[in-house]
């Protein structure tokens, strides 16, 4: 394919990369990843001969297409590319690439853009959920513009609202998959939660940590990762994930009393670096851990009254606000959250294979 593959490169919340219609795209699976491999120059730590900055928050990709589903208008598949890796992996969705998919579906023609905003309903194919996004499209242009500002972002942005209403058990089935609010694994109590994405949330300071340490000192804390994975690698079968050596879930998030007027406070891997924020549905499965009762999160969080709950979850870098809407039965119904998108470059990436 050394004519190369038509792609927008965007940033999505706090991640970015490259977005791409599923039918500019091999239709044969290890095609399409080898090509992807080559885009993003993976393996190699750097990325030096590709796209990819170096960093698994800057090494994903969007696969977009019109959906047959009544309730859809696109359908998304996330695929991460290991940076140092030769692994494209399909077993996690990504709620910040997710915020570049309604303006890409517009700006390629696949929805009709409405003057004022439009809303596109996304059906998100790793985890077979929907997500609706609202997208700014002042005289039916999307908009990039303007004045809604996220954590980890520098200036302003159009806003980007999306919500989630049945992201539960997204990928182990349920929310809780093994039935419990609490389980041990090597000593330390853990929520094994998945609203939206599989999360294993435990106190920082049962991992040897405040909790509000910097990215660069986790990892450099080599006990700390050594102890984290074990967890992990445990932790992956009891949620219905099996053998997770090879896959990018669960993430394990570190929670602390907030420091800054939030619910709480987390420092995230994923899994194996140490997330530079928290990632949106990452984010939500934590919100929703810390509305459970009995849970390690909920021990330390500071909870606001009501069926709405507005909680603000503390990152490295700022705050992820987290809307939780809870049904009759206390249960969390529906999440809502806040980002934003910037088209960087529309053309063509060159894989100049050999
Ligand atoms: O949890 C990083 C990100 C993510 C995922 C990761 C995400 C989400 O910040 O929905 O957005 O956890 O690998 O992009």
């Amino acid at each position: 394919m050394s004519e190369g593959v038509r792609c927008m490169w965007m940033r999505g919340g706090t991640s970015k990369g490259g977005y791409f219609l599923a039918s500019d795209l091999p239709a044969d699976t290890s095609e399409r990843d080898a090509l992807l491999l080559r885009v993003m120059g993976s393996p190699d730590p750097r990325q030096i001969d590709g796209m990819g900055g170096a960093d698994p928050l800057t090494s994903k990709v969007a696969v977009v297409s019109p959906s047959d589903r009544d309730d859809a208008d696109v359908d998304y598949l996330f695929l991460q590319v290991f940076v140092d890796q030769a692994i494209v992996a399909d077993a996690q969705n990504c709620g910040n690439i997710l915020a570049g998919v309604g303006p890409f579906a517009i700006e390629r023609g696949l929805v009709p853009a409405g003057n004022g905003d439009t809303e596109v309903r996304i059906f998100m194919k790793n985890t077979g959920q929907i997500a609706r996004a609202r997208v700014s499209t002042p005289g039916g242009q999307v908009s990039y513009v303007g004045d809604a500002r996220i954590d980890g972002v520098p200036g302003s942005s159009a806003p980007v609202p999306i919500t989630f209403e049945d992201t539960a058990g997204s990928s182990c089935g349920a929310l809780l998959p093994t039935g419990n609010t609490v389980d041990v694994i090597d000593g330390v109590e853990v929520t094994l939660i998945d609203n939206g994405m599989p999360v294993v949330v435990m106190r920082a300071e049962d991992m040897g940590i405040t909790g509000t340490e910097s990215r660069e000192a986790l990892e450099a804390n080599e006990a700390l990762r050594a102890k984290l994975e074990s967890i992990r690698l445990l932790a992956g079968p009891m949620m219905n994930l099996g053998d997770v050596s090879e896959k990018s879930v669960p993430k394990m998030s570190m929670v602390s009393r907030a420091t800054a007027g939030g619910v709480l406070s987390t420092r995230t891997f994923i899994p194996h670096r140490c997330h530079a924020s928290i990632g949106v549905l990452g984010a939500v499965s934590v919100a929703t851990a810390a509305v459970l009762e009995g849970s390690p999160a909920r021990d330390i969080a500071n909870l606001p009254d009501g069926p709405r709950k507005t909680l603000s979850v503390e990152h490295p870098i700022g705050e992820m606000t987290v809307i939780l809407d809870m049904d009759e039965g206390g249960q969390v119904g529906s999440a809502a959250i806040l980002r934003t998108a910037r088209k960087l470059f529309d053309g063509t990436a060159f894989t100049h294979e050999n």
